[in-house]
């Protein structure tokens, strides 16, 4: 039978732009609902501190703005997903383009329930990590551009595949975070508790 992990585990993919709040919204979903949730990001900053082998590769091309090869991406999630013994999962800024969700389900078998967009403008975005300031290699202008870029030609076209087979759920991420979550809360609650 395995860890609870290991049967058909519940995953929900959080995508939406840099700075859109997924990493906030993640937060107040686990507070409310029993979800562990994933950052890829944290996951692979944690990866860069831990003095790992691939640790300047992702620190060089988290800086850039570029988008880590999935079979790191993947160990790192399939790792932390194991450890966690829970089997319900928030996964946060992954899959960030189509070879990273092709990556992602042949190699774990598992299709999200369901996608979250938080849909949010670019100069929403641009000033809400701007103003993050928590010395973030990424949050300055230049890599912010080169993120908002990759955002549009690599991971719009998973938004749009996902919303073919009617699993996403965009919301509107340029209101308050309370107002944000109201919406979450819509979601989650009418499916998942
Ligand atoms: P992203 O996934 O793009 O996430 P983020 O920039 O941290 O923004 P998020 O949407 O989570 O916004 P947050 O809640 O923090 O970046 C992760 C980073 O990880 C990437 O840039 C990259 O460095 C790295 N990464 C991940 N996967 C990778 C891969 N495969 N390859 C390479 N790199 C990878 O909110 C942002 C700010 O806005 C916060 O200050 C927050 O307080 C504020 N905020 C949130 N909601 C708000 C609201 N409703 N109103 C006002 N302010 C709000």
């Amino acid at each position: 039978n395995g860890s609870p992990a290991e049967k058909n585990p519940t995953v929900v993919f959080v995508l939406g732009g840099p700075g859109s709040g997924k990493g906030t919204q993640c937060a107040n979903i686990v507070d409310n609902f029993k979800f562990t949730h994933l950052s890829a990001g944290d996951l692979l900053r944690a990866e860069i501190k831990s003095g790992s082998e691939n640790g300047t590769m992702i620190q060089n091309m988290i800086k850039e703005g570029k988008i880590v090869p999935s079979e790191v991406t993947i160990k790192l999630l399939q790792k932390a997903m194991k450890e966690s013994g829970n089997d319900k999962f928030l996964i946060d800024g992954f899959p960030r383009n189509e070879e990273n969700r092709a990556a992602f389900e042949k190699v774990t078998g598992i299709e999200p329930a369901f996608v979250l967009y938080f849909d949010c403008p670019e100069e929403e975005m641009e000033r809400r990590l701007l103003s993050r300031n928590q010395g973030r290699e990424d949050d300055n202008i230049e890599t912010i551009r080169k993120r908002f870029k990759v955002f549009l030609e690599s991971s719009l076209p998973v938004i749009n595949y996902y919303d073919a087979k009617g699993k996403v759920r965009k919301i509107n991420a340029a209101r308050s975070v309370e107002e944000v979550f109201e919406t979450v809360k819509g979601i989650f609650g009418s499916k998942n508790e």
